[in-house]
């Protein structure tokens, strides 16, 4: 299999921590995107050319969720078996940390532009967005509602909370979020975090 990513995307991330979790080292080769360009090779497979893009035979797989659902599937370990099914809290749990990732993403996507370009009405959106996700998921892992790896969620999380750590966007969201923080740091242990660390 070959799983298209590049070094900053979050969803890529989750992607590649999924490729680790689930034990497919050996049998997914990562390569690295050129997105939004002319000669992205993601385009050979696929229409929309974002990242992750999972390639296994004739199927393309994009989403992060369904990447990670193909690799749980394909390892068949039992410890990757992670099916949500009707449990609507995780569902809904998730959800929010899906957008909360995509948050920190668009506000990423805004700061690359030029600073004259910047839309600070977007900036300040994603500023309030994020804030009251982080409140949202300090009140989660205080309510020992946050599942460690490798549930999806965790790993989407752990991506988000560690692109928003390496762009420095709330400094000391660690003092002020410590429950969170704490579940963080479990986290980043897990060498499917150390190895597809933002660079
Ligand atoms: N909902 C998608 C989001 C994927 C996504 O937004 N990927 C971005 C990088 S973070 C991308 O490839 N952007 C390039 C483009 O839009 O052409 C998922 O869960 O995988």
């Amino acid at each position: 299999m070959k799983l298209y990513y590049s070094h900053n995307s979050p969803f890529a991330r989750i992607a590649r921590m999924g490729v680790r979790e689930s034990g497919l080292v050996s049998t997914v080769t990562e390569l690295l995107a050129a997105n939004r360009q002319p000669d992205n090779p993601v385009l050979q497979f696929s229409p929309v050319g974002r990242v992750p893009a999972l390639v296994a035979g004739d199927l393309v797989i994009t989403e992060a969720r369904h990447v990670f659902d193909y690799l749980a599937e394909a390892s068949g370990s039992a410890y990757m078996q992670f099916h949500d099914g009707n449990d609507w809290m995780a569902i809904s749990q998730e959800g929010q940390i899906l957008g909360f990732v995509d948050g920190i993403a668009n506000w990423v996507r805004e700061n690359r532009r030029e600073p004259d370009k910047r839309s600070k009405f977007l900036i300040d959106v994603e500023i309030d967005r994020s804030g009251r996700c982080l409140s949202y998921l300090e009140n989660e892992a205080a309510s020992l509602r946050l599942p460690d790896f490798p549930a999806f969620r965790s790993l989407a999380l752990a991506a988000g909370l560690g692109l928003m750590d390496f762009h420095r966007f709330f400094p000391d969201w660690r003092s002020e979020y410590q429950t969170l923080s704490t579940w963080f740091e479990r986290q980043e242990g897990r060498a499917s975090m150390k190895e597809t660390a933002p660079a």
